[in-house]
């Protein structure tokens, strides 16, 4: 008999999915818009995922398989629906992914009746996360993901290897799974996307190249390789595109985040962006443009980040972080950007492309040093005091 604690609970879950999300009038910054509630947070999982709701084998209502944390999430529109692919993680730690359905993509998303349940074909593999979604014109939707193995190579426990596994589909519902990326020069692989477009003929996929699981060492910045056959998918060489740079919000490491979106200027990037503090990594969002023709050729750099933790976002699970794996350009003109917080909770950015690209295409660059950064801005508070006639 289903045990009467489980109607309780899901009436007080049904109340909670179905609050309506307001853009947030306490922010503003003319480029997007940010709302006042997570997406999707662990209260999303249905109860079905946690609880045995068995009377006779779960008398207490006890939660069998908790679940911590629901974060990074792949995007995409079908059919004029909103589809998040999201990161959730487990009470035992291991992440896995489930799809998240909404009509408008703010509110009232609802994970399906099961999570994905990947094929089983890497018997090394311990976790998988983070997975991109690319809506290719080859036809098929492909999710990129990182897949992590235990190190076997050395005696410390937490040593582990990072690849990119690569898995498609084309209803989100059956998913074939393809051989993990191989990258000849980089020993490891988180943050990898699939360009939607071919290049040269060949698929294109932006890496992080990463010497070390947490370290990306020598690894520059997002790099780009193409390679001739997604069903053994071999980079040999990866050119660098958004590069790390010193006393920048991407000293420490970067990493591609969204797919791509066209622009009739160029290629605009949703990326990730981590600097060292005395308080840890803090992870930001930032935005690039690349060349249309050469998608690995960077053509706008905006000055800083595009996102930063705010307010309650700082605190969670991994403080101080926001990132980003998935944007829908939705059919009805918005850009919808999905942003975790503090490796936590989900949250959602809405824009517009006009914006977006105004956003890219004319803020400023970083000049790199404090003196130059003031000379920037006193030409803009110039302008401005003309302009106020002062
Ligand atoms: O904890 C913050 C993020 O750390 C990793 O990103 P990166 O590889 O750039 O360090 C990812 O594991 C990501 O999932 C996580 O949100």
């Amino acid at each position: 008999m289903v045990h009467k604690k489980y109607y309780e609970a899901l009436e007080k879950q049904e109340q909670f999915l179905s609050k309506k999300n307001k853009v947030d009038e306490k922010f503003y910054n003319g480029i997007y818009d940010r709302y006042e509630n997570p997406v999707l947070t662990r209260e999303h999982i249905p109860l079905t995922w946690q609880y045995d709701i068995d009377e006779e084998t779960n008398p207490y209502f006890q939660e069998r398989l908790g679940v911590n944390a629901v974060f990074n999430s792949g995007a995409i529109e079908l059919n004029g629906k909103y589809y998040l692919v999201a990161r959730i993680e487990g009470n035992d730690r291991k992440s896995f992914f489930g799809v998240a359905e909404s009509d408008n993509g703010v509110d009232g998303f609802r994970f399906w009746d099961y999570p994905i349940l990947l094929p089983d074909t890497c018997p090394e593999e311990t976790n998988v996360y983070d997975m991109r979604l690319t809506k290719h014109e080859d036809g098929y939707i492909y999710g990129v993901f990182c897949s992590e193995s235990k190190d076997t190579k050395t005696k410390d426990l937490s040593a582990a290897v990072a690849a990119a596994g690569i898995v498609r589909t084309k209803d989100l519902k059956t998913w074939e799974r393809l051989p993990n990326l191989v990258t000849k020069r980089s020993p490891q692989q988180r943050n990898v996307v699939l360009h939607p477009e071919f290049v040269d003929g060949k698929y294109a996929f932006y890496t992080r190249p990463m010497d070390d699981f947490i370290d990306t060492g020598s690894g520059g910045g997002v790099g780009f390789g193409l390679c001739e056959d997604i069903t053994n998918a071999v980079v040999d060489e990866e050119k660098m595109t958004s590069l790390r740079k010193y006393h920048t919000i991407t000293e420490c490491k970067n990493g591609a985040g969204a797919v791509p979106i066209k622009t009739e200027k160029g290629w605009i990037h949703i990326a990730h962006g981590v600097r060292n503090t005395a308080a840890g990594l803090r992870y930001v969002i930032y935005a690039f443009a690349t060349d249309l023709k050469d998608p690995s050729k960077v053509i706008a750099e905006p000055s800083g980040m595009l996102i930063g933790p705010r307010g309650w976002e700082r605190v969670g699970d991994v403080s101080n972080v926001v990132f980003t794996n998935g944007a829908i350009e939705g059919s009805d003109g918005k850009i919808y950007i999905y942003y975790a917080s503090s490796d936590t909770r989900l949250h959602v950015a809405v824009t517009t492309k006009e914006q977006l690209m105004d956003y890219v295409f004319n803020t400023p660059t970083d000049p790199l040093r404090s003196v130059d950064c003031v000379k920037q801005r006193c030409e803009l508070i110039k302008k401005n005091l003309e302009l106020l006639g002062k």
